[in-house]
Order: structure tokens, then sequence, then C-alpha cells
């Protein structure tokens, strides 16, 4: 029986870019069904009654909701031979660890760019470059967050380079601050399925300037 694999995604979500990317790694055909986040369809409202988010991956038509868990979900049913995450159960951990930081850590301190102006704005920023130089620390001079292979930590966090362009929102340089973690970034769109998944930077930042003026 062929496959159905279906991704309620949203274009500029940073969660929908690590399901299109895991499921790129692994070769996998999809159908992209976008959805209109303010009129959300019936097929979202019952694969994910809970959190009612993109994005849900409908595999066989059963779901699987949660950007992390998906991709590990991803990598356990595809491509035994181009695993994301390690092995081994403390490298694992280690993986889980930091992609959890990436949601714990880097995306509110993004939001709070996004959300703050003036002295609120300056505390966001710093709280973002500390968070980012943190991650810098980790991968260190490795060429991926695990060593030698693209894996689980890359997929989570590389959606946010094409937010990166948010230091034009708050006037600083993530190239200087974090050099390492943008040539890391680089080295990343240099793969077919990260350049496929990642919107325009330009597109993305009009998009949250717009998000910006409603919110
Ligand atoms: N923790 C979730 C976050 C998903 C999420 O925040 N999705 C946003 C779009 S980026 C959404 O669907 N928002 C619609 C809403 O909150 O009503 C994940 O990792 O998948």
């Amino acid at each position: 029986m062929a496959e159905e694999v279906i991704l309620l995604d949203f274009w500029p979500s940073v969660f929908g870019m690590r399901a299109r990317i895991a499921l790129r790694e692994k070769g996998v055909e999809f159908d992209m069904r976008e959805e209109d986040l303010s009129n959300k369809s019936p097929l979202l409202l019952k694969m994910n009654p809970v959190h009612k988010k993109i994005p849900v991956l409908i595999h066989n038509g059963k779901p699987v909701c949660e950007s992390l868990i998906m991709v590990q979900y991803i990598d356990e049913t595809w491509g035994p031979e181009s695993p994301l995450l390690p092995s081994d159960p403390h490298e694992r951990a280690r993986a889980k660890f930091w992609a959890d930081y990436v949601d714990k850590k880097v995306h509110p301190a993004l939001r709070a760019i996004w959300l703050s102006t003036g002295e609120a704005l300056e505390a966001a920023k710093k709280e973002y470059i500390e968070c980012l130089k943190v991650l810098e620390g980790e991968l260190g001079d490795k060429a991926y967050f695990g060593g030698e292979r693209f894996g689980y930590v890359d997929v989570s966090l590389i959606p946010f380079y094409s937010l990166f362009y948010v230091e034009k929102l708050a006037n600083f340089s993530i190239v200087e601050e974090c050099p390492k973690l943008v040539a890391w970034a680089k080295r990343c769109l240099q793969r077919e399925s990260v350049a496929k998944s990642l919107p325009d930077q330009d597109k993305l930042y009009d998009f949250v300037l717009e998000h910006k003026k409603k919110l």
C-alpha cells in the first residue's frame, strides 16, 4: 500500500520547517498543506484537538503533533541508514537536551525581540545573543552539533537562521556576535533538505514586521 504523508504547515513556521527538513533528509514524499491559522481547517482541529497548532504530520491517517516529537518519529520511521539522532543513549539524551534548549530559550528570546521596544528590547536582545553564544560554545569546532553528521540538533535550530534577520529589528550583527554559528548555518544551507525548507529571508522579515504591527 502506498504511504500517505501529509504535513499541515504554515510557511513562516520554524516548527513546520523542522518537519520539512527531516522528511526531506529521509527522502520522504509528502503533501504540504498550508493552513490559514486565522481560520483553522476541520482537519487540523481533528488531528491536533489539544493544541490546535501546526505542524501536524499525518502518516497513513494517524497524526503526530509537536515538531521535536515529529522529527524523532520521522527518524524512527524512515531511512535508518541516515539517522538524525545518535544511537548511544547518552549522546541521544544530549541531543534532546539541546533541542529542548532551543525551544525553551532561543524561541522565547526571539519572540521577546519582536514584541518589545525600548529597554525591554535591549534586555531581549541581550538574552537572545547570550543563548546563541551558549549554542555556539556547544558547537565548538565541530561541523555540526553532533559532529561530522547533520542531525537532530541541527534540524531543531537551523529554521531559526531564517529569523537571524531579526537583528535588523534590534540593531546588532549576528555575524559579529556569533561568527561560528553563522558559518554552521551556511554549511547547513548547502544541504538540499534545508535550502528547500527555509523561506526567503526578506519575505520572512516582511512577514515578521506585519505580525509585529498587528501585535
Ligand atoms: N511546540 C509546538 C509549537 C507549534 C506552534 O507554536 N505553532 C504555531 C505556528 S508557528 C501555531 O500553530 N499557532 C496557532 C495558534 O496558536 O493558534 C511545536 O513544536 O510544534
